[in-house]
């Protein structure tokens, strides 16, 4: 199998084919068919770049672009299901296409033939971090983010009510730091929690800091996790970092804003796991353990 190794720039480098034409050619075709790296960026093998310099050489003879893809994308051989990075493109496509009928389907499937884990972050977070950056960057309006983000919501928040809450494992408030909307993050995180056995206490977005130090008061977490997403939101942890001190036994920060610089976590005087859900969840388990038996010893 090839594997992805090109980012979408050296394609176009390397093909003359302008990024959003390959992006296009992908949402609208299905080819070229990159593989997504861990933070969701499109990876491009030497097979993509020979699809797309087929498609090119069509397209320069007059070939319509559907045409040339279609002649193309049939020459691929069928290997079993769909992988997650086709479904992507099709999600992408849906959304933005404001067509959730079809974003059900794209999800159906995707369920039908994955672990939740691979679905959440292999599908939701890669086409959140896509349509986001479109956004971002003005090629999707306002309402089409908003229609794209508050399904993907949806469904997440759908997810982690099926995946029931565990009344005897230990306690957990996720919630994201003041001012930040970037919700997307932290209920992936609270899913994941809660399907490895933790009693999820799921907040949401933009959370002042006194109220959940007065929320853990009540529910006496174990630890208190908080995702931030922007600077200005690490900011806003590091000022009101004595409201956190001591109200649960473990602090833990995540999200981009750390994941650019982790030791920004020792700055609001907390703990940071992992870039990914699926690694700090895992490393999240270690610390409960030696924070457990230190306790217990103590
Ligand atoms: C989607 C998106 C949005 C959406 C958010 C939709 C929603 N309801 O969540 C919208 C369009 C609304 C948005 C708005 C804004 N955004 Co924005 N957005 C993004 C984008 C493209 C993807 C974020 C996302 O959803 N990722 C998918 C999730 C699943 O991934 P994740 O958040 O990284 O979470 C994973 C891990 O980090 C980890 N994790 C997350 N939290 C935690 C917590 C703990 C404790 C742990 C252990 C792990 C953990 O697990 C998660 C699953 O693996 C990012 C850029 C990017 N590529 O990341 C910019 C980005 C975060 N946004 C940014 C900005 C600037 C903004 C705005 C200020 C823009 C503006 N001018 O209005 C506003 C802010 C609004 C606000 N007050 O918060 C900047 C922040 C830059 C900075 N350094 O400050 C970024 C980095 C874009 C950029 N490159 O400039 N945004």
């Amino acid at each position: 199998m090839a594997h992805g190794k090109y980012t979408v720039n050296e394609v176009e480098e390397r093909t003359g084919v302008p990024a959003t034409t390959l992006r296009q050619w992908e949402r609208r075709y299905g080819v070229p068919k990159p593989e997504r790296s861990d933070s969701g960026y499109r990876l491009y093998s030497d097979d993509d770049i020979a699809d797309i310099r087929a498609i090119k050489a069509h397209v320069d003879d007059g070939v319509p672009a559907s045409r040339a893809a279609q002649m193309v994308g049939n020459s691929y051989k069928l290997e079993g299901p769909r992988p997650l990075s086709e479904l992507q493109a099709e999600l992408v496509a849906a959304l933005i296409d404001l067509d959730d009928a079809r974003s059900d389907r794209v999800i159906a499937e995707a369920h039908a033939l994955y672990p939740v884990e691979d679905v959440v972050l292999e599908l939701f977070q890669p086409v959140m971090i896509e349509l986001g950056e479109r956004w971002h960057d003005g090629t999707i309006n306002t309402t089409t983010e908003h229609f794209a983000s508050s399904y993907v919501q949806g469904r997440l928040r759908q997810l982690l009510s099926l995946s029931g809450s565990n009344p005897s494992g230990h306690a957990v408030i996720v919630a994201c730091a003041p001012f930040d909307q970037h919700e997307l993050g932290a209920l992936v995180l609270a899913l994941l929690l809660r399907r490895s056995g933790f009693q999820v206490y799921y907040v949401g977005a933009n959370t002042p800091v006194e109220d959940l130090a007065e929320m853990a008061r009540t529910v006496a977490p174990l630890a208190i996790m908080i995702s931030a997403s922007s600077i200005d939101s690490v900011q806003a942890l590091i000022s009101k970092r004595e409201h956190l001190r001591g109200v649960a036994p473990l602090l833990v920060l995540g999200g981009s804003g750390f994941n650019v610089d982790p030791h920004r976590a020792e700055l609001v005087g907390g703990h940071y796991l992992a870039a990914d859900a699926r690694a700090a969840v895992s490393r999240f388990h270690e610390l409960v353990r030696e924070t457990t038996r230190h306790r217990a010893r103590a």
